[in-house]
């Protein structure tokens, strides 16, 4: 295999991360996966286990091995510490892509204690500048495809379209109204969203000091557990999260009623996000890779998101489909109440993405997965003990009516 075609997937034992590096395996790249396997230590410290039971990553690997012929490398190593083997490993693999998925990426977790608020700012802004740090000492013309959050935009209601990444604004320059474009304003809603903003700002200096060639993949909440790779033998079943701090909404909700739990809607469940299917992931991160930056191009930034929807939907739609009870809970989040979203996702559209958007028959299929393993969701973590702040009461009842909609429409960020 040429040394053009490898890359490095950093967090490829992961949620995404795993699904990934099969897809660009298949797809004949020669895959090395770099994770600490810190989020496996996580799920021991939070007492809980992926819904779907996973295998040891030597196993995952072997079996994929056995299965297809194609080696995938792994390295355990931390790449918010382990800065001078990282560097060392990339300049051994010298990959033409690196994908960064290696980061602390739940928001109620992000929010649980001053030591989980710490860790996760130490966690993804040092892993983040010491990959572009290496990137740029191995001098090779590596492109680095990062994977964001549609967070940073803010989940307040912006009044427009949320454009890629950048806002064409006018401004007046000595007496002329000019138009330019700036990156979109920061509007970080957690700790863990803050850590997106400030990677973006680490990309900005190193595209411009350094010319490093960057992807930044503002990705929605990411739903569904299969992809075509995973299904292909129960040894590389993907992770999939549920409990109160890194089960995603919609996912949630398929657990909850697989399981009997009433449906967690938090506030009013007027928040309305964007979300992706795992599958659409995959796609669209093997798209950013055969797409990268011209060299000197400014950071590229795609709208990884396929479909936008309000919470409390969600949850009338799942309760539609399996007869669950909806409850609404105090919101443990510091959150608008109400938003409206709409956003640009033109570019993964033109690269020819095919966007696989919410159907009955994929709902049916990860309700089928949750009702296949619920004997190993321990009900007493589904709700969360995190919060935004101390004085939000912790809220382990929620009641069967909505709540009254608020007085007036949040502005964004606020
Ligand atoms: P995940 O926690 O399942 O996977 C992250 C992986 O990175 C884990 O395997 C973990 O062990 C590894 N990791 C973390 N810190 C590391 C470090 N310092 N060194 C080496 N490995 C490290 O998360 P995920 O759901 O797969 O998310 C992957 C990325 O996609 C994250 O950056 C997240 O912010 C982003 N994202 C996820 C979603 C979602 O809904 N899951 C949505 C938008 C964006
Ligand atoms: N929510 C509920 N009930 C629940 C869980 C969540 O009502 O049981 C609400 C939340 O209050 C929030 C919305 O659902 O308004 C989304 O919450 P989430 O936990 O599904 O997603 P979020 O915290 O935003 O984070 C997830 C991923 C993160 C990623 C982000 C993409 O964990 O890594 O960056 O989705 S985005 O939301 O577009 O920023």
């Amino acid at each position: 295999m040429a040394v053009s075609e490898r890359i490095m997937v950093l967090g490829g034992d992961g949620f995404c991360g795993w699904p990934t590096a099969l897809r660009l395996s298949r797809e004949g790249y020669d895959v090395v996966i770099v994770d600490n396997l810190s989020r496996r230590k996580i799920d021991i410290e939070l007492g809980c286990e992926s819904l779907t039971p996973i295998q040891p990553i030597e196993r995952r690997l072997r079996t994929w091995e056995e299965l297809t012929g194609r080696h995938i490398a792994f390295y355990n190593l931390n790449i918010a510490e382990d800065y001078y083997e990282l560097e060392k490993l990339i300049e051994e693999v010298r990959p033409k892509a690196i994908v960064h998925f290696a980061e602390q990426r739940a928001a109620p977790y992000s929010m649980k204690s001053p030591r989980h608020k710490r860790y996760t700012v130490d966690n993804n802004v040092n892993g983040t500048h010491n990959v572009l740090c290496a990137i740029v000492e191995s001098g090779l013309d590596i492109h680095l495809v990062h994977l964001g959050t549609m967070g940073v935009y803010g989940y307040g209601t912006a009044g427009m379209s949320i454009p890629e990444g950048y806002l064409t604004v006018k401004v007046e320059i000595d007496g002329v109204d000019r138009e330019i474009e700036i990156p979109y304003p920061p509007h970080p809603g957690s700790i863990y969203h803050m850590t997106k903003t400030l990677d973006a700002l680490l990309f900005y200096y190193y595209n411009k000091n350094d010319d490093v060639r960057i992807t930044d993949l503002h990705q929605g909440v990411v739903w569904g557990t299969n992809t075509e790779e995973t299904l292909m033998h129960p040894d590389l079943i993907n992770r999939f999260d549920w409990e109160g701090d890194y089960g995603t909404v919609l996912n949630r909700f398929l657990v909850e009623a697989a399981v009997g739990h009433p449906l967690t809607v938090y506030g009013s469940g007027g928040q309305t996000r964007a979300f992706i299917h795992i599958r659409d992931t995959v796609r669209c991160i093997s798209l950013a890779i055969q797409h990268p930056p011209k060299r000197k191009e400014r950071v590229k930034i795609f709208n990884q998101a396929t479909e936008t929807h309000r919470v409390r939907d969600l949850a009338q739609l799942v309760s539609r489909l399996t007869g669950a009870e909806i409850r609404y809970y105090v919101n443990p989040r510091n959150e608008a109440p109400d938003n409206d979203l709409v956003i640009h996702n033109r570019q993964f559209l033109e690269l020819g993405l095919k966007p696989i958007t919410l159907s009955e028959g994929l709902l049916y299929e990860v309700i089928e997965v949750a009702a296949r393993y619920k004997d190993r969701i321990d009900m007493s973590k589904i709700l969360s003990d995190s919060r935004w702040r101390a004085d939000i009461p912790i809220d382990r009842e929620g009641r069967a009516q909505q709540p009254a909609p608020p007085v007036a429409p949040a502005v964004n960020g606020h």
